[in-house]
């Protein structure tokens, strides 16, 4: 406890911001209350936004590439508090070392693609019908966006909404998890930092966090100036959030539920895909948006695939994240345990049959943790359960004939986030990623569902929202784009030919 107070007065948290507060913050790991954090009072909300609409109007006439400087002093704390933040992770959600600091890495990564990206915000130039006419595309910034956050990435999805964000030339307001305040408030303390050092070109109000619940992240939905709400959480919450930002038109990039999907063909190397399996469906104990969820296997190779799983899966070593060797920490919170706990009843209800894990295990060293041993359940067919979302470590194991009936089966869930094949068929791997193949907004060859690198977009289809953040062009939903023909003729021809008078 006191380890941690040290760590976290390193990240910027001094201890009196830790107590006197109405939202309780336990560790995943051993249940210990860590903090009593203030919320923000709801009415104070109205100003929070105010200050990030006030921001906008000076932050957008900075040059992106001086915006640019900000993000990399920002990679910069992040590099140094690095361990710390990694460890204020693992404490809060009970990620392994590894896990923890991986995804200050992620920070860390983003920060170094904003500040080239903040040199590459091109517009095109569009050839224009009439003589002496040329067109052009802008992108101009968008106005403060709004970053939601879940409780299993309480670091990385913040520094990856907030650095394309800032050097897109948007203000930031942070909501983080309630269930991950912690982590989510160090990792803004590093950017509060970078924005002291960057001085007076920021804007009072560039980044602004709001501590606090459901209330608060309603507040930032529904006020029309926050131009664009990004939030990643459950497909629930994201049924709600969309439509009211619809409703005032307001811009919103939704990161839902994943049911991810490894496709293992006669034609793969097993050995890889074991190894990738693990990874993907115990690592962050199954709570990744992008675990492995359903292993579809050709019934010649199933076997062969699950007798090389089952040794590995009751081999891993389940405890304190922090311990060395641990691959598996716990679950966050009891109702995550309940929901695990509920869905292992239901594997046999719908014919299927557990292979190994599924209970609850280290009770008496931690009695208020929630530990489980990850799960395997072979099913018949892929049953309604199987189609929902569990978010723990429990991989459904189904069987298949041919590629095609795989890729039908594959695609005939609600979420589309991530996906992947083990082949070394070209013709398989192709038709995996045809158009005729994943349905998703991943779809990977050789590798597991998760773990995806900062670079490339990320996000998905169907119920998991259809938007995309991070790499490649994301950027471009943070920011407006304004079409403009330029006439440097002396004429006043008209499109399409028309002439009037
Ligand atoms: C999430 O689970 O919300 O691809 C994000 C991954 C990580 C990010 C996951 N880079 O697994």
């Amino acid at each position: 406890m006191n380890d941690l107070r040290n760590v976290l007065e390193r990240c910027g948290i001094a201890a009196s911001e830790l107590s006197g507060g109405t939202l309780g913050v336990r560790s995943a790991v051993d249940g210990t209350e860590l903090a009593r954090l203030r919320e923000a009072p709801m009415t104070s909300m109205p100003e929070v936004v105010a200050r990030a609409a006030a921001a906008f109007r000076r932050w957008r006439e900075v040059p992106a590439p001086a915006r640019g400087e900000l993000v990399r002093l920002w990679g910069e704390e992040l590099r140094k508090a690095k361990a710390d933040i990694g460890h204020v992770v693992s404490i809060e959600v009970g990620k392994i070392a590894q896990e923890g600091l991986g995804e200050v890495q992620e920070g860390i990564d983003i920060c170094e693609f904003a500040l080239g990206l903040s040199r590459q915000l091109h517009g095109r130039t569009i050839v224009s019908e009439r003589p002496g006419h040329r067109i052009m595309e802008q992108y101009h910034p968008l106005g403060p966006v709004a970053v939601i956050t879940a409780f299993n990435f309480p670091s990385a999805v913040f520094a990856w909404n907030a650095a394309i964000a800032l050097v897109c030339g948007d203000p930031v307001v942070f909501k983080p998890s309630e269930k991950a305040p912690l982590s989510g408030l160090a990792t803004f303390k590093a950017l509060e930092r970078a924005i002291a050092r960057f001085g007076d070109r920021a804007p009072e109000g560039l980044a602004q966090i709001v501590i606090g619940r459901k209330e608060h992240a309603q507040a930032l939905v529904d006020s029309s100036d926050i131009a664009l709400v990004s939030a990643t959480g459950s497909t629930r919450m994201g049924r709600e959030v969309g439509p009211r930002v619809a409703a005032r038109f307001g811009r919103r990039i939704l990161e839902l539920g994943g049911n991810n999907a490894m496709i293992v063909t006669p034609a793969a190397d097993l050995d890889m895909a074991l190894r990738a399996i693990l990874f993907s469906a115990v690592g962050t104990a199954g709570q990744r948006c992008t675990s492995l969820r359903r292993l579809i296997v050709h019934r010649t190779v199933k076997d062969a695939l699950v007798a090389k799983l089952l040794p590995a899966y009751e081999s891993l070593r389940i405890g304190h994240p922090l311990e060395q060797g641990t691959l598996v920490g716990p679950l966050i919170d009891e109702a995550a345990c309940d929901t695990l706990r509920h869905a292992v009843a239901e594997v046999e209800q719908q014919g299927g049959r557990i292979l190994t894990g599924g209970e609850r295990v280290l009770a008496d060293r931690f009695p208020n943790a929630f530990y489980v041993r990850p799960a395997i359940a072979d099913m018949p067919a892929q049953t309604e359960l199987v189609r929902r979302e569990t978010f723990g470590p429990l991989l459904y194991v189904l069987g298949y004939d041919d590629l095609d009936q795989a890729i039908a089966m594959h695609n005939d869930v609600p979420q589309g986030l991530s996906s992947c094949i083990f082949s070394n068929d070209l013709r398989e791997v192709e038709r995996f990623l045809s158009a005729a193949g994943s349905d998703c907004g991943m779809a990977n060859v050789n590798i597991g569902p998760s773990g995806a690198e900062i670079g490339g977009a990320f996000g998905g289809e169907k119920e998991t929202g259809g938007d995309r953040e991070s790499g490649s062009d994301a950027w471009k939903q943070y920011m407006r784009r304004s079409t403009n023909t330029i006439n440097f003729s002396t004429e006043l021809p008209l499109a399409q030919g028309i002439e009037f008078g």
